[in-house]
């Protein structure tokens, strides 16, 4: 549906999305989760295929009518096969959490007396479908948790063995949403043998960066690597699970009938679409640019006083200690917001801060890269940022901020939007 039959049929929506779009082109994102889809991945997701129910897999559905719909699934699939080396892979999970509760009920047999997973705490950086206390992952398995080194901040995988050789967990998970450092999966896969488990690797933040050759790939270590397909890889919301040849039936199982319903074939296909996107040349070079980016967007930070846990990067990713600048985590994501700067507060590891107003600020890469911000940018970024949260009480400097920030912004449209480009808001207009 184009945006013009929106505002006929509803032009309270309309406003609200019109209004999005002017500041998502005028601010700048530095959530490193999210991400810009390009046009054609947008215009995949807004598709008739939404119409369509199709429960099964391609060729065994329970719907007819799948004429159109099982090509396109089984293209998304050879291309998740072929960019990532994996055996097999389900294009079917909602999104990461789905996907992450789908592989631990086919990896651990209902009846197995080893209901354990051990994976890494939130509050060294990990996901909460990673066995944290709250999430539904702690009540439907015995969760344990290992952390970080507390004085470097990094995985300690002598420590991590000696606890896995302890727990004996059926699996193992890695993967982290804040951590700054590049993860070993080769070390995993061997602490995993060591102990008995299965390696279940979640690389959702890290796709993109997968894929184009800039972070070590988990594929071949892990039994299954679980992803989004929206933060680096840069694809609709949506979720993926690859695994190993000997776990394809108990993945596709756990997806549908066991966890999901019908398949979302608009996602699918836009899935499809930024996998191809994902194939080329430019994307590595964005994958790389990423990192890039990040380290110098650090190494500008620490220039300006701030203190990065681990020191700084070497992924997609900073957590900064906002309270080395004078502020809480809750405090400097506010006023970076105000100044057109979007981030999330976050927990640093060993955080003697609560988890809603801690100590860190998670800064991310991935967003403005795509926009084709380059390392000569970053020094200015950074300026932006630690200005942004040491005058967070002084409302003209946060306005100035916006202001510059913006003029940049329209200079660098994001993929997926196409001119005519967003009306700039009149409190941007300095
Ligand atoms: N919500 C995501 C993040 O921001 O890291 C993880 O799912």
């Amino acid at each position: 549906m184009s945006q013009s039959a929106i505002a006929v049929v509803d032009p309270e929506l309309q406003n609200l999305i019109t209004k999005e779009e002017s500041r998502q082109f005028y601010t700048a994102k530095l959530i490193p989760s999210e991400n810009y889809a390009s046009a054609a991945v947008l215009q995949a997701a807004g598709t008739i295929l939404t119409n369509k129910y199709s429960e099964g897999y391609a060729r065994k559905r329970y719907y007819e009518g799948q004429q159109n719909i099982d090509p396109i699934e089984e293209i998304a699939i050879a291309r998740a096969k072929s960019l990532f080396g994996a055996d097999h892979a389900n294009v079917q999970p909602y999104s990461g959490s789905p996907a992450n509760l789908a592989a631990y009920c086919a990896m651990i047999p209902k009846d197995s007396e080893n209901q354990r997973i051990l994976g890494l705490g939130l509050p060294a950086g990990g996901h909460l479908t990673h066995g944290w206390k709250v999430s539904i992952t702690s009540r439907f398995f015995q969760a344990f948790q290992y952390g970080v080194d507390p004085v470097t901040h990094l995985l300690d995988y002598d420590a991590i063995r000696a606890q896995a050789m302890q727990v004996r967990p059926a699996v193992l998970v890695c993967g982290a949403t804040a951590y700054p450092r590049q993860i070993d999966f080769s070390k995993f896969a061997e602490i995993a043998r060591e102990c008995g488990a299965l390696l279940l690797a979640d690389m959702a933040h890290i796709a993109g960066l997968v894929a184009g050759g800039a972070h070590p790939s988990p594929v071949p270590h892990a039994d299954v690597v679980t992803t989004t397909t929206h933060k680096t890889l840069r694809g609709p919301r949506g979720g993926m699970i690859l695994c190993k040849a000997q776990h394809a039936v108990a993945i596709d199982k756990a997806v549908f009938p066991g966890l999901q319903g019908g398949p979302h074939n608009q996602t699918t296909a836009a899935i499809a679409v930024a996998l191809r996107e994902a194939q080329t040349s430019e994307f590595r070079t964005y994958a790389h640019q990423i990192v890039t980016n990040a380290q110098a967007l650090a190494q500008a930070l620490l220039t300006q006083g701030a203190r990065l846990v681990t020191g700084g990067t070497d992924n997609h990713l900073i957590l900064l200690d906002a309270t080395s600048l004078g502020a809480t985590g809750k405090q400097a994501a506010k006023a970076m917001d105000i100044a057109g700067l979007e981030a999330n507060f976050n927990s640093v590891p060993f955080d003697p801060r609560s988890p809603f107003d801690p100590s860190g600020v998670r800064i991310g890469t991935p967003s403005l890269t795509s926009r084709g911000l380059t390392k000569a940018h970053m020094p200015q970024l950074a300026a932006w940022i630690t200005t942004a949260i040491r005058s967070r009480d002084d409302a003209a400097a946060l306005a100035r901020v916006r202001g510059e920030i913006a003029d940049l912004m329209a200079q660098f449209p994001p993929p997926g939007f196409l001119p005519p480009y967003p009306t700039r808001p009149s409190q941007e207009l300095g």
